[in-house]
């Protein structure tokens, strides 16, 4: 009798199992906006999206908070170290730019020729110690391009970099951890690469300013008063080789007072007869075919 209780207690259960398993239950969704459309026989139905509350990063992953997850993103951090030749004033670098008037721009301006990048990065507000607008790539081990690998970021009094995300270093959403080539552009400074391929991220800086050196290539960096290095003042137009074109530029530019422009090598607002004496003795000097455009 007990076999037999036992056995309808397993029938009861499996038949049970069948029907919640057969039920099917009507598609709902709870959502804080949407409507259903219909025009000409047919009909579409849609939810607004619940807005996303936070974007948390941890190691190599960003994850953006809310009722929808998009998909996961990679993420590579990079800091580096690097001296401009134009502002630096011995012991760090001027922040003339943003002395007011401020002139120093809230949007990344590395949008037009010869960068073309079209990334987004802004700023609400110039940090104190910022210094100007650095446009950094990453290489792989053939020197090309890798995907996620460009930033525009802030070049700090102190020569290290920050992200417009608020973080130390460049932050290069969509690459992934590995070991890279790194390039540093500013937009009228010769444009350096390192001199090794370098493991990302990296908790210790790439520090450029110890030696010519540690940029690829003979010569260059400029050796800066008190034994530092820096990148070579005066590539006014940016293509990688500092030549009369630039001075060109320069001559074009002069006497412009204020301003946000190129020729001004020392990124003191003004173009004068200093931005000249920048460009004069690096004239001629040329970067490595991988920076040049
Ligand atoms: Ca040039
Ligand atoms: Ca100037």
């Amino acid at each position: 009798m007990k076999k037999l209780s036992f056995l309808i207690q397993i029938v009861v259960f499996c038949c049970l199992s069948l029907y919640i398993q057969a039920q099917s239950l009507s598609p709902q969704v709870v959502a804080s906006g949407g409507t259903v459309l219909t025009a000409g026989g047919y009909s579409l139905a849609y939810t607004v999206g619940e807005t996303a509350t936070a974007t948390l990063s941890s190691g190599s992953n960003i994850l953006t908070q809310g009722f929808h997850q998009p998909d996961l993103q990679t993420l590579v951090k990079m800091l580096a170290k690097v001296y401009l030749q134009g502002p630096f004033n011995g012991a760090t670098m001027n922040t003339s730019l943003q002395t007011a008037p401020s002139v120093f721009p809230l949007a990344q301006p590395y949008g037009g020729a010869p960068w073309n990048y079209n990334g987004a990065e802004n700023l609400l507000s110039v940090p104190a110690n910022a210094v100007d607008w650095l446009f950094v790539e990453l290489r792989d081990a053939s020197f090309n391009p890798v995907a996620g690998g460009k930033r525009a970021v802030l070049l700090l009094s102190d020569g290290t970099l920050r992200d417009v995300d608020g973080t130390a270093g460049a932050t290069f959403t969509g690459a992934v951890p590995g070991n890279y080539y790194i390039i540093v552009r500013h937009r009228n400074h010769l444009a350096v690469m390192s001199a090794a391929q370098i493991t990302l991220p990296n908790a210790l800086a790439y520090d450029f300013t110890t030696a010519a050196a540690q940029a690829f290539g003979p010569n260059q960096q400029k050796a800066l008063t008190g034994g530092a290095f820096g990148l070579y003042a005066g590539d006014f137009n940016a293509d990688g080789v500092i030549t009369v074109a630039d001075f060109n530029f320069f001559s074009a530019n002069a006497a412009l007072i204020n301003v946000y422009n190129d020729a001004d090598a020392n990124l003191d607002k003004q173009i004068t007869v200093a931005d000249f004496n920048l460009y004069q003795p690096n004239a001629s000097t040329i970067g490595i075919q991988q920076v040049r455009y």
